[in-house]
């Protein structure tokens, strides 16, 4: 059997350490896999990351490299986000087609959807409206993604195509208290608040709603649609809408894998940001629809336990 050679880009990252981590269940002997650092070539670059090319002979890509930040960064700085982004995948998907790549498979985002929508949100409605004003920089450089997929399928009948995850998190991610998405920053300040007898502050009111998906349930989906989705249309992959919870609820649930028993504090002169981008994963039922996803109560918790094991040497 021939052998397939999967280039991860942003494989350092949290979603390349879950498809690292779901590959310990679910080697296949012709797959070589190799995962990618900012260290190997910076994917602004063309020439160094056509050397990358040269190197691997990539034959299937998985593009996860991009440059993410939290609600209060992305803000201040739309414009840094939206043209670092591009740049990158420009670089990819271009470098993809002269390289005859069989598949690319490009990781989108929920917070990519109009911000004034009906729910539940679904694959048909990308470009019915503008996306969150605290994310456009980054949202508008994920939706050209999807843009790209189409026109270099039409143009050159290249198989690229995207998949659109929630909130992410687990293993791996970046647990900094200002730049990190919400689950790892909570994860962290939880962790100070205990160790430190502190209170524990949330910021805004915690009452946005969002979907949260484990990195190692990512991790399998990714795998599913680089081996076996047939689309170039994009695929959500997220959390059933019914496990949608709060950012308060987040937190009790985090606190409690803690066991952190003090007091708990709002910051409302910090954003909530959106308040909701619940999505359908109906499209996704209909490929699998006995996929079981991990209960976000047990995912947080290996997270908690991941994150006091490797304190010292985690991302924040
Ligand atoms: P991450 O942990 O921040 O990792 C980002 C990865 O991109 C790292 O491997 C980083 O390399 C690499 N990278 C950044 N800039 C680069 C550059 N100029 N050249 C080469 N490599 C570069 O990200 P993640 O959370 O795993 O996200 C993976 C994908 O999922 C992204 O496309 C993101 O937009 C999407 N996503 C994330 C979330 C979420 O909640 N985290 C939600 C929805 C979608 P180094 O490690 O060397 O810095
Ligand atoms: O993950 P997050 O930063 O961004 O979550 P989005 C923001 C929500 O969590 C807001 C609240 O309502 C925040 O006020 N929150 C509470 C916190 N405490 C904290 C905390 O300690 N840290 C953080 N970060 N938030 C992200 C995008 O949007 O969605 C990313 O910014 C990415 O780029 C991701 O696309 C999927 O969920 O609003």
């Amino acid at each position: 059997m021939a052998e397939t050679v999967i280039m991860v880009t942003g494989g350092s990252g949290l979603v390349g350490h879950g498809i690292q981590l779901a590959l310990e269940e679910d080697k296949k002997p012709n797959e070589k896999w190799i995962f990618l650092s900012s260290k190997d070539a910076d994917l602004r670059d063309r020439e160094a990351t056509k050397l990358l090319f040269e190197k691997y002979n990539p034959t299937h890509v998985i593009h996860l490299a991009a440059v993410i930040k939290a609600l209060s960064n992305n803000m201040e700085d739309n414009c840094k986000l939206l043209r670092v982004n591009c740049q990158i995948n420009d670089v990819v998907l271009d470098l993809c087609k002269e390289y005859k790549v069989q598949k690319v498979v490009s990781c989108l985002s929920t917070c990519i959807f109009p911000d004034k929508i009906t729910y539940p949100i679904d694959e048909t409605l990308i470009y019915n409206g503008s996306p969150h004003s605290s994310n456009y920089g980054y949202s508008f450089a994920k939706r050209m993604v999807d843009v790209m997929n189409h026109v270099y399928n039409d143009q050159y009948g290249c198989h690229f195509t995207s998949v659109i995850p929630c909130n992410i998190f687990g293993p791996h991610d970046n647990f900094s208290l200002t730049e990190g998405n919400v689950m790892p920053g909570l994860i962290h300040k939880a962790y100070l608040a205990k160790r430190d007898d502190q209170p524990f502050v949330i910021c805004g009111t915690g009452k946005p709603l969002r979907q949260f998906i484990y990195s190692v349930d990512l991790g399998r989906l990714i795998i599913w649609v680089l081996r076996e989705y047939p689309e170039i249309k994009p695929i959500i992959l997220a959390a059933d809408e019914k496990d949608e919870i709060s950012i308060r609820d987040a937190t009790e649930l985090v606190i409690k894998a803690f066991g952190y028993k003090g007091k708990i504090v709002h910051d409302v002169s910090k954003s909530d940001g959106q308040f909701r981008k619940t999505a359908s994963i109906a499209k996704l039922r209909k490929y699998l629809p006995d996929f079981k996803f991990t209960p976000t109560k047990q995912a947080i918790e290996e997270t908690v336990d991941w994150f006091r094991k490797n304190y010292e040497t985690a991302k924040k």
